[in-house]
């Protein structure tokens, strides 16, 4: 039986970029379920934010009966909730679209998945009350810069539907994994939005504010939105819930291997539901054969996956792997394409040669 190789040797983080930072986690060498904060992929828009965490106010204004500033402390005392989820960069997987796409090409490993605890935001919702013309809630970030597009100075804000906010799930997290949240994840405060994209969880929260229209801000209405052509902007829609999706982790992209018996591995998740079944192909998706999954799957989190393999011939072999949910959601064979190369979830795919 293979296995992921010594314990004593340690994975890395991918750079993509410096500055801003973006690092992919090592997902192929993820063992574990929780993913240790060394290891989290890392996803940035601009430099680190400047700021003191000692005089941090969390202000909730805007169409509200009441304008609150809590304080940590305030956070802290009020009623938590831990959720284990997926976050997952809508960019992730990007460098595999045919054709390319402009944008920072990620692999497979712009996704960690760890356990977040904090206020879910209905309650300090609550606290403040929404005025019935509410309808959208915006989450400025404490980091601000120029984009590639303007010259102005922007935050990184973003905003969810009123539905999802009040959702009891969609928290203010301040522990990750039971410590403080690290600071390039987020530090002190960071939203949760557990089964929407990564770019939903705005990190180092600084206002949250109530709006009666759809948000414009450039992180909402440029970026973070399927474009289906490349000419136009016609049939375009937002980014949101995460796509049914699946990686194989071992073996790995174009290993040689020698004949024998494999445990063939891998992770499936989806933003709404959960996953139903994996299956694999060896015959580029003639036919498919059901894997082993190692848990019961959980709503937000990814459930890992095994198939015993009896590589009893030479040869190379492309080896697919296709996840179900429970919405009945497939991944498909072929990507769906957009100009900014967000949500890629065809099947994955990996080549390896028997010698
Ligand atoms: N304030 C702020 N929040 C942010 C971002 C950011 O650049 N600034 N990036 C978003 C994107 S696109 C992703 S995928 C996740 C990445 O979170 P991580 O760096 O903790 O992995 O944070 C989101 N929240
Ligand atoms: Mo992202």
């Amino acid at each position: 039986m293979q296995d992921f190789g010594q314990i004593d040797v340690k994975p890395y983080l991918t750079t993509k970029s410096l500055v801003p930072e973006n690092q992919e986690t090592p997902i192929q060498f993820s063992n574990d379920d929780i993913v240790h904060p060394k290891l989290f992929y890392r996803r940035n828009h601009f430099t680190y934010p400047n700021f003191t965490s000692s005089f941090y106010f969390l202000t909730v204004e805007g169409l509200v009966h009441t304008s609150k500033a809590f304080s940590l402390q305030d956070i802290y005392s009020l009623p938590s909730k831990n959720v284990k989820a997926v976050l997952e960069c809508s960019g992730n997987k990007r460098g595999l679209f045919q054709p390319k796409v402009f944008g920072e090409q990620w692999g497979k490993g712009a996704i960690s998945q760890g356990i977040w605890k904090g206020v879910p935001l209905r309650i300090l919702l609550q606290h403040t009350g929404l005025l019935n013309t509410a309808k959208e809630i915006v989450f400025e970030g404490h980091d601000f810069g120029e984009r590639p597009d303007s010259n102005r100075i922007v935050h990184f804000s973003r905003s969810l539907p009123i539905e999802i906010a009040l959702d009891p799930d969609t928290i203010i997290a301040y522990q990750y994994n039971s410590r403080p949240i690290p600071f390039k994840h987020g530090f002190p405060l960071r939203l949760i939005v557990p089964g929407w994209y990564g770019m939903a969880s705005v990190k180092w929260i600084k206002k949250i504010t109530v709006i009666d229209r759809a948000f414009s801000g450039p992180f909402q209405a440029k970026d973070y939105i399927y474009y289906p052509n490349n000419e136009n902007e016609k049939g375009k829609f937002p980014v949101t819930n995460i796509n049914v999706n699946s990686t194989i982790q071992f073996p790995r992209e174009m290993q040689l291997l020698h004949k024998g018996i494999y445990e063939i591995k891998g992770i499936a998740w989806t933003g709404k539901g959960s996953i139903e079944k994996v299956e694999i192909s060896f015959d580029e998706g003639h036919t498919w054969e059901p894997c082993q999954l190692d848990a019961v799957p959980q709503k937000y989190a990814w459930v890992s996956w095994n198939y015993k393999w009896n590589a009893a011939n030479d040869g190379e072999y492309a080896i697919r792997s296709k996840a179900t949910d429970t919405y009945g959601n497939v991944q498909p064979f072929d990507p769906f394409w957009n100009k900014k190369g967000y949500g890629y979830n065809a099947h994955d795919r990996i080549k390896v040669k028997i010698e």
